[in-house]
């Protein structure tokens, strides 16, 4: 049988593969209708196809909105509508059950793709129309944008005029990113398509419409959902349909562009998801296995109301800790005997080195790279010129092709290569002995038991040595488990967003209750959310299905 990641995104005519029977394929069914009302008083045509991807948040937007915010906005009544729509933006995820911050590593994860999506619908211009790309969203809140059809062309910022109201300035950060967004993929589609040997000829006009499950007020759709949903509706627009595997390479690269240095968690599960399965995401190439969960156990996710600007704090969080384990990757690779120079310019990540942990064996006989780390790496702090003395290079050339790790390197004052690496490697063996649990023939119960203590011992490296953790993802952490959960941690890149919680099938809707009354309720009083709104903040979910192409 074919691998799930070797075929083509699916086509389907009907909504039922995707949406199923229930209340959720009503739901759809309207978010269609409208969406085709709304292209065809815009554009004046009927979308030719839509392409939906399960939904993820988008720090990358949020950290830009509230930046803005920040340096513009004194007014207090703007001040709680922003935040309320940055917060509720995020709500939506995916979910990573296990495997944190190990991606960009080599390292696979277990993520889910959760219910929300995002579809964005898209006609082909006539050639002889004008050639232009206009992006529209359904949610009137967001005025359409207009961009040339020329893939080679770069992003002006200041050619746009987009008024001065405040919310303009808002919708102007966002709607530009969305442009941005289509424009990275429709070039990365012309750079694609060029190098399969493909005929792309003169690049055409394009009418867009987004629409996302997003709580009304935010519009904000999720970066790897919109970039993956952008990406498919562009190429099957084209009439072109790549593997999976390929798409998710593609996309992972493209949102690159926008700062982070991103493994490719997000895009492959918001691609190769499938409906009642988590999935185990192994890269290098890109590979999912179904992981099917034990029935009597729920996912709850709970959102920490703390938000972390990704885009603002990367150089200190996201990508220092890629820098970091890149360096602690390096300084290993001498200690286990490599030359300095063929070090740097060989080894890229901490699973490049495991290999040669061989005469560090564990228990079991195996090489276990925990052990060469707490041989090899110091636990105290490492000084620029520490490293320098074992690299024989100094640090602004080893990461001289790499702009965004630079910014991380003016920023660090210090680095811990000994935390950050004894995180990956145990992460990256908890995500396996999380997958051998659920096909194990333990108990429901055992099972259940041991998945949430690999959570609980996940969020503990999080939290002590990868230090991504928050003090509100704390408190949250502690409540879930106070209140029953088997285990709790946070989820995606941390620092503030989404916690999950393993939970008894039968105390769910008790559990959740619960939370809204212990995390949620003092938060009310401080105005941070709205009561009505508690439901995008705290809600259980069951795994869904991937991307898709519809042709209704
Ligand atoms: P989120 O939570 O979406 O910011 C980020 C990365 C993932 C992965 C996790 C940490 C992006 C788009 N995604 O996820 O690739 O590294 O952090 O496990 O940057
Ligand atoms: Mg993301």
């Amino acid at each position: 049988m074919e691998r799930n990641e070797e075929l083509p995104i699916p086509i389907f005519s009907t909504l039922e593969p995707v949406y199923g029977h229930g209340p959720q394929l009503q739901e759809a069914q309207l978010r269609l209708d409208n969406l085709k009302f709304k292209f065809l008083q815009v554009f004046g045509h009927l979308p030719d196809i839509y392409a939906r991807s399960p939904g993820i948040p988008v720090p990358h937007l949020l950290a830009d909105v509230i930046a803005w915010y920040v340096q513009h906005v004194h007014n207090n009544s703007f001040r709680s509508v922003i935040l309320k729509s940055a917060l509720a933006a995020t709500v939506y995820r995916r979910v990573n059950l296990i495997g944190e911050h190990i991606d960009y590593e080599g390292y696979s994860v277990l993520p889910m793709a959760i219910r929300q999506d995002t579809i964005v619908a898209i006609r082909k211009r006539d050639a002889s129309e004008s050639k232009l790309l206009l992006i529209a969203n359904v949610s009137e809140k967001y005025s359409l944008c207009t961009y040339p059809a020329d893939p080679d062309q770069d992003i002006d910022l200041k050619n746009h005029r987009w008024g001065h109201y405040f919310i303009c300035g808002y919708v102007v950060k966002v709607n530009f990113r969305y442009v941005a967004f289509v424009f990275c993929r429709y070039k990365g589609y012309y750079g694609y398509a060029k190098s399969k040997g493909l005929d792309v000829g003169v690049p055409v006009g394009l009418d867009v419409m987004i629409d996302g499950t997003v709580p009304t007020g935010s519009g904000l759709s999720s970066s790897a959902a919109f970039v993956c949903s952008s990406t498919i509706a562009i190429m099957a627009a084209f009439d072109v349909n790549f593997p999976k595997k390929e798409l998710a390479q593609l996309t992972c690269e493209s949102e690159r562009h926008i700062g982070t240095q991103s493994g490719g968690m997000d895009q492959a599960i918001s691609i190769m998801a499938k409906s009642g399965f988590a999935e185990l995401i192994d890269f290098n190439p890109v590979r999912a296995t179904d992981v099917p969960l034990p029935p009597g156990g729920s996912f709850v996710i709970a959102h920490s109301l703390a938000e972390s600007n990704k885009a603002v704090t990367a150089a200190t969080n996201y990508n220092n800790r890629v820098v970091e384990c890149r360096l602690a990757a390096i300084v290993l690779g001498i200690k286990l005997g490599m030359e300095p120079q063929e070090a740097i310019s060989k080894v890229k990540t901490l699973s490049d080195v495991e290999g040669l942990c061989i005469s560090f064996a564990g228990s079991h006989g195996s090489s276990d790279p925990e052990l060469a780390v707490k041989e090899l790496l110091s636990g105290e702090t490492y000084t620029a010129e520490d490293i320098e003395k074992i690299t024989k290079e100094n640090l602004i050339s080893i990461f001289a092709n790499s702009p965004t790790s630079l910014d991380v390197l003016k920023a660090a004052k210090c680095y811990k290569l000994y935390q950050r690496a004894s995180h990956v490697y145990s992460e990256a063996k908890r995500v396996y002995a999380f997958k051998g649990t659920v096909s194990s023939n333990l108990s429901e119960e055992e099972m259940l038991k041991k998945l949430g203590d690999l959570m609980n011992e996940s969020h503990y490296s999080c939290s002590i040595l990868y230090e991504c953790s928050c003090p509100e993802l704390e408190e949250l952490v502690k409540v879930c488990r106070d209140n029953g959960a088997l285990g709790a941690r946070l989820t995606g890149a941390g620092w503030g967003g989404c916690a999950v919680a393993l939970v008894k099938e039968s105390i769910v809707p008790q559990f959740i209750l619960n939370l809204k009354e212990q995390f949620y309720e003092s938060r009310l009083v401080k105005g941070v959310i709205e009561k009505n709104d508690l439901g995008l903040y705290v809600f259980a979910s069951k795994p869904s299905s991937g991307a898709a192409i519809l042709k209704l």
